[in-house]
């Protein structure tokens, strides 16, 4: 059964959720009911839209178990998220080492491969990710399918430093990424910047490439200037999909 929401919440009820954010929640209760435990002290957060429905089932399992525990951002947008819900913030400087990581997806495949990056947050979503003993993914279903590439159409997002952009976007191109490109701002106001200060471009490649995502990782991260690229294989322990219907996906 789908989990329920808190009991003992004293704020006012709110209308339940549907369509795709309800399918986002109960990916994001579910994941959290299994896999953050009590003995869970160091927390990573991940960034999207589906993850403060993590933060928010954090909160329900009570202040008692949450005080003694330290959370870790993968960008501003999670630094908020834990700051405004009054848990504690920490670094990865301080705690190389966390229980668990739950983040979001663009896409995953039936391998438990990711496209990720889409809110330009890869770099520090794979340093939370690697950190942890174990690492999750929520999403819609929008985001499960069988091989990369079949419903995120916009490539796979590589943060790079500025420096060395346009050499890089040559090298995809030979690479067989024909279109890969620049992420631009909103309203083409200037590039994209990270919360490193580096851009990002954005690389699709064939149906047939991403059969083999590993193999398009090694290549990408051979290229000088490349400082991280959005895919992630053989790092989630599992990955967690609601549905339309309210049922929900685990892989
Ligand atoms: C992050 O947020 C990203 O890696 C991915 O781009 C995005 C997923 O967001 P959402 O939960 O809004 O689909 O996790």
């Amino acid at each position: 059964a789908p989990p329920q929401p808190p009991s003992s919440s004293s704020k006012p009820m709110r209308a339940a959720l549907t369509g795709i954010d309800a399918a986002k929640q109960l990916a994001a209760w579910t994941a959290v009911d299994e896999h953050v435990l009590p003995e869970h002290k160091l927390i990573g957060i991940g960034s999207g839209s589906t993850v403060p429905f993590v933060v928010e089932r954090i909160l329900a399992q009570g202040k008692e178990l949450n005080k003694d525990r330290v959370f870790l951002p993968t960008g501003f947008q999670s630094k908020e998220l834990i700051v405004n819900a009054g848990l504690t913030l920490g670094d990865v400087d301080q705690y190389p080492n966390l229980d668990v990581t739950i983040d979001g997806a663009d896409e995953v495949d039936r391998r438990l491969n990711c496209i990720k990056g889409g809110g330009a947050c890869q770099l520090r979503e794979k340093v939370l990710a690697e950190a942890a003993e174990t690492f999750i993914i929520v999403a819609d279903f929008r985001k499960n399918s069988e091989t990369l590439g079949t419903t995120w159409k916009q490539g796979v997002p590589i943060e790079v430093t500025p420096f060395a952009y346009a050499r890089l976007l040559q090298n995809l191109h030979r690479m067989g990424s024909k279109a890969a490109a620049l992420r631009m701002a909103k309203a083409k106001a200037g590039p994209v910047v990270t919360d490193n200060g580096n851009f990002v471009i954005d690389a699709p490649f064939s149906s047939s490439r991403y059969e083999e995502p590993e193999q398009i990782l090694r290549e990408i991260k051979m290229l000088t200037g490349v400082v991280e690229v959005g895919l992630f294989c053989n790092m989630a322990k599992a990955a967690y999909f609601g549905n339309e219907d309210g049922s929900i996906t685990i892989k």
